[in-house]
């Protein structure tokens, strides 16, 4: 199955942003971007695409090492960005290096349960809010319309282990669904 290591923010707080979102929509240009679906709003720590069900078992074994070795920490929705021109997102702010060392720990826990990762890139948390089906479409006002945007803090409490069923209906433009298939809770123990 096709998996990713995730922080879920709770769901006022992506009530939050749901709001400001909804504001978004109302701009030029938002028709041509693909919006994407509020149930499945997540922070991926650790993408590992299909992954062998030989592997489960340790693959879990060392996503709760992870999550158990990692203290919980302050986080907060914050403003926007975008990768290119294609790609809208809102960014974090609070615990950045919690976060990181979160998703270094999920993606080290995936490497040695002998998921094959891709090389590393820089981690920049996301939560990817569009994508745009042409370069066409300016970002600036969508940017600008996060710019101000500051959630209220939750405390990140969880390593999620999270499931992307991708589409099959054919339909241009439907989403994956996102499933979370387990989680452990943070511990600090190390
Ligand atoms: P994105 O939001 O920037 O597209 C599930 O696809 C999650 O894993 C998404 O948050 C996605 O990031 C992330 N991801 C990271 N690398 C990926 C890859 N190579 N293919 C698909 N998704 C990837």
């Amino acid at each position: 199955m096709r998996l990713f290591a995730a922080v879920l923010p709770p769901p006022e707080r992506l009530d939050e942003l749901g709001h400001v979102v909804d504001r978004l929509h109302h701009l030029p240009g938002a028709h041509g971007l693909r919006w994407t679906s509020r149930p499945g709003w997540h922070l991926t720590l650790a993408f590992m695409g299909e992954v062998d069900d030989g592997l489960l078992p340790e693959l879990r074994v060392r996503l709760a090492r992870a999550a158990h070795r990692t203290p919980p920490f302050p986080l907060r929705l914050h403003g926007g960005g975008h990768f290119g021109r294609r790609a809208l997102w809102t960014g974090v702010a609070g615990g950045l290096d919690e976060l990181r060392l979160l998703a270094e720990r999920a993606d080290a826990a995936a490497r040695r349960a002998g998921v094959p990762m891709e090389e590393h890139r820089r981690y920049q948390a996301h939560l990817t809010l569009a994508r745009a089906r042409a370069d066409a479409v300016d970002l600036h006002p969508f940017l600008d319309g996060l710019a101000g945007f500051e959630g209220t803090r939750w405390e990140v409490g969880e390593l999620a282990l999270v499931r992307s069923n991708l589409p099959v209906s054919g339909v241009r433009g439907e989403q994956p669904r996102y499933e979370r298939v387990d989680g452990w809770p943070l511990e600090g123990a190390g």
